[in-house]
């Protein structure tokens, strides 16, 4: 990385269609890979219920966290510049998907840009994004109100959404 401070960086990662656990594990290779990154931790994989309207297969979830001196809007080209690579298609909003990767915060940063949101728009209401996140850093703050992450999670509905845990990832080297 360059001599600019760098900033932590949360990841959801998500995927429903073929090899879901290796799909994971090669975006996270990926981007483990590139110099303007580093990969510093992994939470567990999950097996998670499909929120959203569209009827379609589990997924496996995790998050990771990064260090890294790219900006958040170079940060969100590289997500969606990983995901081509890994080939996603956008047929359907929320449908089916080989890999989803998304900045789920920041930094302490808030932005609401055209094309790009943080914290995630729908960070606090999903059980499949909070879990990860809470087992990865249990401290976390919602930069928008200061709010912790594990009282959100600790309010969402019992039941609704299943989250559990599954297969470990291969992890890339150091980790
Ligand atoms: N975008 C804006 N803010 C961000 C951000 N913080 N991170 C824009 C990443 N992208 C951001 O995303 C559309 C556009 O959002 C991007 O081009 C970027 O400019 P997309 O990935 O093409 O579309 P999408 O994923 O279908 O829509 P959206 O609203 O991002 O959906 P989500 O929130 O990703 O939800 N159920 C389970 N169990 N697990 C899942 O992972 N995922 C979804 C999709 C639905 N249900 C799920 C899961
Ligand atoms: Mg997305």
């Amino acid at each position: 990385m360059s001599g600019v401070q760098p900033h932590n960086a949360w990841i959801g990662l998500g995927s429903n269609i073929g090899d879901r656990l290796k799909s994971i594990e090669d975006a996270l290779q990926a981007l483990g890979d590139r110099a303007d990154i580093d990969l510093c931790a992994v939470s567990s994989c999950w097996e998670t219920s499909p929120v959203g309207p569209v009827d379609q297969d589990r997924y496996l979830n995790a998050v990771a966290r990064l260090r890294t001196d790219l900006i958040p809007r170079q940060l969100l080209q590289c997500l969606l510049a990983t995901e081509e690579t890994l080939g996603r298609v956008r047929l359907q909003r929320w449908g089916p998907r080989v890999i989803d990767l998304d900045i789920l915060l920041f930094g302490n940063q808030v932005i609401d840009e055209e094309g790009l949101t943080i914290p995630h728009p729908y960070l606090t209401r999903r059980r499949f994004v909070l879990t990860p996140l809470i087992e990865l850093c249990p401290g976390l703050r919602n930069p928008l109100d200061g709010t912790r992450l594990i009282d959100n999670l600790r309010q969402l509905p019992a039941g609704e959404e299943q989250v559990r845990p599954t297969s470990p990832l291969r992890l890339p080297p150091g980790l």
